[in-house]
């Protein structure tokens, strides 16, 4: 049984569509800490975080830069130091919420002397730099900048990026060209959707899984809404159809589980303003359950709240 650290991460700066902030309080009430509670866990709900206070200009492309600092600061203390005393699950709040959360895990991780490794759950990349991103929205840049690109003026300097061969991408089917041209020549382990349909998804994470145990890693996992499809987890801002079904979305999580290997998670974009009865809100707390230890025969149908 582990202690879970539950730490809210109202982040809503990343792109301009407003809602993520409400993603904390829809998680607790699909009772999150109740369910992993029910696992055997000692979970301790810290209540949300608030960015720090930063002073930049305004940027005349990147969209809300200042506050997303912000976030990135507090962030990244919070996660390290929850990652040396437990498993910290962030609520999130929209995908930028990784540019401190990734930060502080592979900081700690890096004072432990644990290789960091991440698996990145999502229908995008989220490989923009602060240069090649066409929308300005920094919710599209958290896996360059923790794996140590440059382009991000203003934020804490990345003294433990995390190597690119201990990252890997799961569910791609929407990517912008700049992000397809450095992914290509980066040595990212990358999935999209083709590959899932054609090996199936175990055949594409347990690898993963294996080299980060032969490392003797901690995995960081951050499971963004739009990864699954829009037909079953309607309330996300970047629907692209085709995406993971609930099935494969569960093994994954059981996947993650039997690993051992889960160190920190977060599960990002969820916009409470776009869902439908908190279907997608509890579908998210139903697959943390799976990645803290539920099990199959125990997945829940769906209860409409
Ligand atoms: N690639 C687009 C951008 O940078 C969309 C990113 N949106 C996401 N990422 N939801 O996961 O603006
Ligand atoms: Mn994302
Ligand atoms: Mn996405
Ligand atoms: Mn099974």
């Amino acid at each position: 049984m582990s202690t879970i650290h539950l730490i809210g991460a109202p982040v809503d700066s990343g792109k301009r569509r407003v809602g993520c902030l409400m993603g904390p309080d829809a998680y607790r009430s699909a009772r999150l800490h109740g369910v992993l509670e029910e696992l055997g866990h000692h979970v301790i709900d810290h209540g949300n975080l608030v960015p720090d206070a930063v002073d930049l200009p305004e940027h005349p492309h990147l969209y809300q830069l200042a506050r997303t600092v912000g976030w990135t600061q507090a962030l990244s203390r919070a996660a390290a130091s929850a990652a040396g005393s437990g498993v910290p699950i962030f609520l999130g709040g929209d995908h930028a919420l990784s540019l401190g959360t990734v930060h502080g895990v592979a900081a700690q991780a890096a004072e432990a002397g644990v290789p960091q490794f991440v698996l990145w759950l999502d229908a995008h990349s989220d490989f923009h730099t602060g240069e090649t991103t066409e929308s300005g929205n920094l919710h599209g840049t958290p896996l360059a900048y923790v794996t140590g690109r440059s382009g991000f003026p203003g934020f804490p300097e990345v003294a433990n990026p995390v190597p690119e061969t201990q990252v890997c991408i799961i569910g791609l089917r929407s990517v912008d060209g700049p992000e397809r041209e450095m992914i290509e020549a980066s040595e990212v382990r990358r999935h999209d959707m083709r590959d899932i349909d054609e090996h199936g998804i175990a055949k594409l994470l347990g690898p993963f899984l294996d080299t980060v145990a032969e490392a003797g890693g901690r995995l960081h996992v951050s499971l963004d809404v739009d990864f699954l499809d829009p037909a079953v987890a309607p309330a996300v801002g970047t629907t692209v159809p085709g995406g993971a079904t609930v099935r494969e979305a569960h093994l994954v999580m059981e996947m993650l589980h039997d690993s051992g290997l889960v160190g920190s998670m977060d599960l990002v974009e969820l916009n409470p303003m776009l869902d439908e009865r908190g279907r997608t809100a509890q579908l998210m707390v139903d697959l943390a359950a799976s990645a803290m230890g539920r099990k199959v025969f125990d997945r829940p149908t769906q209860r409409l709240l």
